[in-house]
Order: structure tokens, then sequence, then C-alpha cells
């Protein structure tokens, strides 16, 4: 058979041909088949193992996210920095009563019983275009120029979890029938929390909590440990360390995205336990709706066998109820609505 090139073809003519050139017909065994094969759909199979694990336990593990691991490394570097500074360095930027950013350790806390081991950074992320830089501005007003550079880290982080929080959101809107878009965009322009989590070492580690066990009253947190362990989830009745992987994010359900599906996926119950000899640290990545968005569930999520649980509200009614009147628990939710029945 000729070379194609050595006819006066071209794909132009070709195209409203019948008679197809022999050099364009492949062997039977390579042609395409005749009834369109079935669609592969990559991701109806992580849809399905999301679905499992959030009717059961709210929670899993992703791998595979693209984030730069280099990213994810400075800022730990810069989480390490933060915390080794002397104690009137850190209170620059102390959290302020009724507050739920800055920096905040035991003793700095409302509480006075079942402290947690830890001290914690917060601040708030944007998905906002005009807020584009509210992580950066936030580390540059309260820690000065020298924390420039760590501000920028964090902004970068807060914008990969905003990201890699949306995509979950699809998988999430798959699992639950109602369309790769519903919370996805739902969660466009969210208002969220990014939190350092710095564990010292305890001499007595049997007998002390880094964190208390709690659900997260929060949509859905990502967070990254590393390699010292110590989070802790409970299933199946019992607790179970989950073994740090520097490469995977743990993924959880929380109180605000439980009642936007209307209960139909659950939160998770954690906590986090600490160790004789090594500091630890997670950073958590708290997904929260734009202030303004009522947490209601879709229709296809409520029906005659599965009314309405929750009555609607929005994000800041529940941050202030947990910052002001309850301390997150296993139960927030259910008190957060008892709140809400009796002030309504
Ligand atoms: O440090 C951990 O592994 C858990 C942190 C946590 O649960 C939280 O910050 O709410």
């Amino acid at each position: 058979m000729p070379p194609i090139e050595n006819r006066s073809f071209s794909f132009g003519s070709l195209q409203h041909e019948s008679h197809i050139p022999p050099q364009f017909i492949w062997p039977d065994h390579e042609k395409p088949s005749p009834d369109p094969p079935p669609q592969l759909d990559g991701g109806s199979e992580a849809a399905r193992l999301v679905d499992r694990a959030c009717r059961g336990h709210g929670f899993f593990l992703v791998v595979n996210h693209g984030i730069d691991m280099k990213l994810i490394e400075e800022v730990h570097k810069g989480v390490d920095l933060f915390f080794k500074l002397p104690l009137d360095a850190k209170e620059k930027a102390l959290r302020k009563k009724g507050d739920h950013c800055g920096y905040a350790s035991s003793f700095t806390n409302r509480f006075s019983s079942n402290l947690p081991w830890k001290e914690t950074l917060s601040f708030r992320y944007s998905a906002e275009r005009h807020l584009s830089n509210v992580v950066e501005s936030y580390f540059l007003d309260v820690m000065g120029e020298d924390f420039d550079a760590f501000g920028s880290v964090c902004q970068r982080y807060c914008e990969a979890m905003n990201s890699l929080s949306l995509k979950v959101m699809e998988i999430l809107g798959m699992s639950l029938g109602v369309g790769e878009n519903y919370f996805r965009d739902f969660f466009e322009g969210n208002d969220s929390i990014m939190r350092l989590n710095y564990y010292p070492p305890c001499q007595k580690p049997d007998l002390v909590l880094g964190t208390g066990p709690h659900c997260d009253p929060t949509s859905l947190t990502i967070l990254h440990q590393d390699s010292v362990g110590g989070l802790e989830v409970f299933v199946d009745e019992k607790w179970h360390s989950i073994a740090p992987n520097p490469h995977a994010f743990l993924v959880n359900i929380g109180d605000t995205f439980m009642a936007l599906t209307n209960g139909i996926y659950k939160g998770c119950l954690h906590r986090a336990v600490v160790n004789s000899t090594s500091p630890r640290k997670s950073l958590a990545f708290f997904l929260c709706p734009k202030t303004d968005k009522i947490v209601r569930p879709p229709k296809e999520l409520v029906s005659e066998e599965n009314p309405r649980m929750y009555p609607d509200f929005t994000w800041p009614a529940l941050l202030e109820f947990t910052q002001k009147h309850y301390r997150s628990d296993m139960k927030t939710l259910e008190a957060f609505v008892s709140w809400l029945r009796q002030n309504a």
C-alpha cells in the first residue's frame, strides 16, 4: 500500500468520503466497538467508598491529592518556628474573648477543667476574591514583618485546601445523588478557618488529652498530621489510631455538613493523644459556608421516611454558640438545636 502522502487526500475532502482509504482501516481486533463501550467514570468508585465511610463514621483519607509536598513541609516548618517562640511573642496574636481566631493555649483558655494539652493558632481564610490576602494580612498585622513569609505560605496552603475541599464536595454531591455541583456551589466563596495545632510532649501522656473527644461543628475538616501520630477516631464503639502518612489528608464530616445532608452523613468523633518524647503538629483546615448561607438540606435528601432533622441555621450562629455557650463535644449539634428552639 502506498503511503497516504503520495495520494491527493486531505481530511478536508476525506471527512465527506464514504470510501475510506485502506491506510486508515485498522485490523479487526483493534477496531473500535460498534456499540459505545461503558463510560469510564473516574469519580464513581471514589463516590461509592466515600458514601460508605460517611454513612458509617464520617471519616476517610485522601491520597493522590496533587498538593505540593514542599508547601506542606513549609507550613510544618513555620509551625515549629511559631510555637517555639517565647510566650510573649506568641501572645502578640493572643485570641480575644469570644473570638475564634488567634493564639490560644490552656493557659489562655476560658475553661478550667479537662484542658487540652496543646497550643493553637487559628485564623480566617476566605475564598472571596476581594479577601484574597486575608491570611497574609493577618500574619503581617498581628505578628509583624518577620512573619510575612510564613503568612504567604499559609495563604497558599489555605488556597490549596479550598480547592481540595471543593473537589471533595463534588464527590460528596455525587455520592449523595444530588449532582457534583450542588455542594461545590454551596461552598463557593466559603469563609473558613485554619488552625495550627502544636502538642508539646507530656511526661504523663496517659493522664491527659491533646484534644478532647469532639465532632467538629464546621462542615468539612481536612487535616494533615506530622510523622509523630496521635489522632484517634471513634468507630465501631472504640478508638482507633490513625497512623501518620505525610502523603495523605484526613477528611472528616463536621456537624454543619451533617445538617446539610439531613443527618444522612455522620460527623466523626475524634480526639488527639500526646506522648512523652516528641512534640506533635497538625494542620486543620475547617471548611465553613459563607456567612449568609442558610444551612438547609436539598429536597432530594428529605422524605417521609427521612424528615427534616435540624432547623435552618447559619454557620455564624453555630460558631457563636460554640464560642459563648457551649464547648464543642460529641453533642454540639443536638445542644445547638435545642438552644435554637428555646430561643426561637
Ligand atoms: O491534631 C489532631 O490530630 C486533631 C485536631 C483536631 O481535632 C482539631 O483541631 O479540632
